[in-house]
């Protein structure tokens, strides 16, 4: 299969005097950034839609945020007022449209109104892991350790599960921290965003040990020292953690050692 690069080809169109192919092809490689419309983060304090809030600090945009302090059924009730058929959190309201799904949100954030920030560039070898971990985050992360919480909440087991199970995930998110400074791989990225709140999730609901997970440690460190984190923190978290879930009272049984 003939395979050509975008820069390649951009130079063929100059040499043989093309000026509409090259212009075609830069209009496909470089994406310009959409005016930034207004956003209105609905939040319930130290929940997922911290991850919106946080995106937008780092990327030094506006944006509206609606909660009532220290009370996250009135601030459920905010977003029930929208009308929504899905009220969960993050809901945000971009120009005229009603959005949920914190990836799909910040996808949609960085596609169009910050195109090149907080991923890494397309070709470069992170880009796949990014996305990965972008996903994985809330599709095999969250997804594993909210059943496990119930399971271990309703009727804990007595054996650990032979399917992938919370330790796992956290292992496996662990070991790409051994060889990667971030979930972006070089550099800090919207990955990292995404795979905070699970992460916290693990550890604060005991669903996995902690002291068995150092790079995961050393990762937070780095996090809560980011300034744009620690304005996320002062906008959308004043009075500290609220309304925590009960952790379970023991680990999941372990076979690491
Ligand atoms: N996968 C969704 C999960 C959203 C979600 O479950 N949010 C929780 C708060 S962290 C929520 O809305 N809980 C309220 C409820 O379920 O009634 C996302 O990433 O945005």
């Amino acid at each position: 299969m003939l395979r050509q690069s975008a820069a390649g080809l951009m130079l063929i169109a100059a040499a043989i005097g093309a000026p509409q192919m090259a212009q075609a092809e830069s209009k496909t490689t470089q994406m310009e950034a959409m005016p930034m419309p207004d956003l209105t983060i609905y939040h319930l304090e130290g929940r997922r839609s911290e991850r919106i809030v946080w995106l937008m600090e780092e990327l030094e945009m506006p944006y509206k945020l609606e909660y009532v302090r220290g009370d996250l059924m009135a601030s459920m009730a905010k977003v029930r007022g929208l009308g929504h058929e899905m009220a969960m959190v993050p809901t945000v309201v971009i120009d005229d449209h009603i959005l949920v799904e914190s990836g799909a949100i910040i996808d949609t954030i960085l596609t169009r109104y910050a195109p090149g920030k907080l991923a890494p560039a397309r070709d470069s070898e992170f880009y796949p892991e990014h996305v990965m971990w972008m996903h994985y985050a809330e599709g095999s992360l969250a997804a594993r350790l909210f059943s496990d919480y119930r399971a271990w909440r309703t009727n804990p087991p007595t054996e650990r599960s032979r399917f992938v199970d919370s330790e796992a995930v956290v292992q496996y998110s662990e070991n790409y921290l051994a060889k990667h400074p971030w979930f972006g791989g070089a550099e800090f990225s919207a990955a990292d965003i995404m795979m905070l709140f699970p992460l916290n999730v693990a550890t604060g609901l005991n669903l996995v040990d902690k002291e068995k997970f150092p790079n995961i440690a050393a990762w937070k460190v780095k996090i809560e020292a980011r300034p744009a984190y620690k304005r996320m923190l002062a906008a959308a978290r004043p009075d500290g953690m609220i309304g925590n879930l009960p952790p379970v009272t023991q680990h999941p049984p372990s076979e690491r050692k």
